[in-house]
């Protein structure tokens, strides 16, 4: 058994995206790519060297093996001590919170998220860095030029460790210790929610349907909420990991989470649904007969946060991704705090976690999440909704609809259209951008353009700047219409078009939201071009 240093060649295109690396499986089964990443990471990272590292992934097809890899690859790149988790299995918000406990380094998150796992499906890698947070671009970018000059990587020749059992070992110089996934997560939960009122709740009768979707949440959530919490067993529905999602898309949103939406529509429909993503950060809250957009989510969140145990003390301030809607703004102005507009992706609220100027974060993608850890947090949303639940006694629907009359509504949906020419959709952007100067003033119908601008963003804690983050078209009346391209698919190009539009009029919030925002939706395919230019007449995707 011996350090062994490996000759390889360097890959094209190992640059991170919104979250990471994220590939096709095949493409990570080639000799050295997988490796070529790792390397890169250990030596951007010089720290690791007689450091921790947590590693753990979202339990998907090609996991295990990729954790084999890294172990010995950190043992020959001289980490001092790896904690990984049981069956290569980490939620990411539970790498953030293992991260932060235990003083690691970092942290290698291995996962694609909601994209579809197992040998065809897609795989992915992210590092966090020391606050428990994905690295911030500086740190992504660098891995990537390490990963275009790379010619070597070092590895330590030794057997397999066991890895699906809890119990430690030493790897050359290196000690690997394999933990629980779930309780270190666990003890942060118990210290944010009351769970004496919880467990009353469900004691009363109340009940609730948790759709892990056969991906990371499952562990955590059956733990959670059937064991401490009490909650009846099978309240957790397709709990169990597995390499391939069961063949679900493990996409909390109610095209993908159908089944979940259809109990709650059902006649003896329980009175809380929920389901989290791939890796267990998402979260998709429904009530009886009731779906809240995540953005809604943040922005009650916001509101009630005097309410939940562990934010009773107040909150600092609140964020949200620029195509997110302004629900939580209107929160904040009422409130009088802080309100921080960020690009799309959670590297972004880092630094304004870490400084203390906000709390509460959110992204319109079924991302919500809190300074407990610096990832968004799937199963942290569901008990902040059920301690909301358990301590106002209201159901989903009157918190809610309570909200929108104090409030507002902010009408809010998402196109995507999946899987685009490339160069069609690059063509679509640049026609955009070509635009910009000339759209505000225009009038298209009843709408008038305010501003028109391509999203950049000044991080007021470390300086930096990233432009390029979206095209936006603002309204007179603050109706916003939103252009991106995805940063996390593995198949051509994904156009999202997100649509906003305010409605103070209580008498109108009971309007279908593809009615309410019928004109904006028309407005943003004239001025993309989106049929013309994309070939589709409908979206793939409308959430
Ligand atoms: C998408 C979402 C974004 C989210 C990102 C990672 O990115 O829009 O809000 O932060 O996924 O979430 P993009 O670039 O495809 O729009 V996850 O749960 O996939 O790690
Ligand atoms: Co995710």
């Amino acid at each position: 058994m011996s350090i062994t240093t490996v000759a390889t060649q360097a890959f094209a295109g190992q640059r991170p995206g919104t979250s990471g690396l994220r590939k096709k499986v095949t493409v990570f089964q080639q000799a050295g790519y997988l490796e070529n990443f790792v390397q890169a990471i250990f030596d951007v990272v010089p720290e690791l060297k007689g450091g921790t590292l947590v590693l753990g992934g979202d339990g998907r097809y090609h996991n295990r093996a990729a954790v084999q890899t890294i172990l010995k690859m950190a043992a020959a790149n001289g980490v001092a001590k790896v904690l990984v988790g049981q069956g290569a299995l980490l939620s990411t918000p539970a790498v953030s919170c293992v991260i932060r406990k235990h003083g690691a380094v970092g942290g290698i998150v291995l996962s694609a998220s909601h994209n579809p796992g197992g040998p065809d499906g897609d795989f992915g890698i992210k590092y966090n860095v020391t606050n428990g947070g994905p690295a911030p671009e500086k740190i992504t970018e660098a891995i990537y030029q390490r990963t275009t000059t790379i010619s070597e990587y070092h590895t330590y020749s030794s057997a397999d460790i066991d890895i699906e059992a809890l119990g430690e070992y030493t790897l050359g110089g290196m000690q690997v210790v394999v933990i629980d996934p779930v309780s270190d997560y666990a003890e942060l939960m118990e210290s944010l929610f009351d769970f004496a009122a919880i467990r009353a709740w469900f004691a009363s009768g109340k009940r609730m349907r948790f759709d892990a979707m056969c991906a990371a949440s499952g562990p955590y959530a059956t733990r959670i909420i059937e064991g401490l919490l009490g909650a009846p067993k099978g309240t957790v529905v397709n709990g169990v990991p597995l390499e391939d999602f069961g063949g679900l898309h493990p996409d909390p949103n109610p095209v993908y989470a159908d089944d979940l939406v259809a109990h709650l529509t059902a006649a003896d429909a329980p009175d809380f649904g929920a389901a989290s993503d791939g890796d267990a950060d998402r979260n998709m809250i429904l009530g009886r007969n009731f779906i809240v957009t995540p953005s809604d989510s943040l922005a009650v969140m916001a509101a009630n946060a005097t309410l939940v145990k562990g934010y009773a003390g107040g909150i600092a301030g609140v964020a949200r991704s620029m195509p997110t809607s302004c629900a939580v703004d209107a929160v904040a102005k009422k409130l009088g705090l802080p309100c921080f507009e960020t690009p799309t992706g959670w590297k972004f609220f880092g630094n304004l976690l870490d400084a203390g100027k906000v709390t509460l974060c959110g992204e319109e993608s079924y991302g919500t999440g809190s300074g407990h850890v610096r990832e968004k947090d799937g199963v942290w949303a569901v008990l902040f909704w059920l301690n909301l639940l358990a301590v106002t006694g209201k159901s989903v629907e009157e918190i809610v609809t309570a909200h929108w009359k104090t409030y507002g509504r902010h009408f809010y949906s998402r196109h995507d259209y999946e899987a685009l020419d490339i160069e069609a959709a690059n063509g679509l952007m640049t026609h955009l951008r070509s635009q910009l100067a000339s759209l505000a003033g225009q009038a298209f119908g009843s709408y008038t353009v305010a501003l028109a601008d391509d999203f950049a963003y000044d991080d007021s804690v470390d300086g930096s700047r990233s432009e390029k983050q979206g095209i936006r078209i603002i309204f007179t009346d603050g109706s916003r219409v939103v252009y991106r391209l995805s940063g996390t698919g593995t198949e051509g190009a994904t156009l999202r078009v997100y649509l906003e539009k305010f409605e103070a009029d209580t008498s109108r919030h009971g309007v279908a939201t593809q009615t309410a925002l019928a004109d904006l939706i028309q407005i943003a395919g004239e001025v993309a071009q989106i049929a013309t230019r994309s070939g589709r007449t409908q979206p793939t995707v409308v959430t």
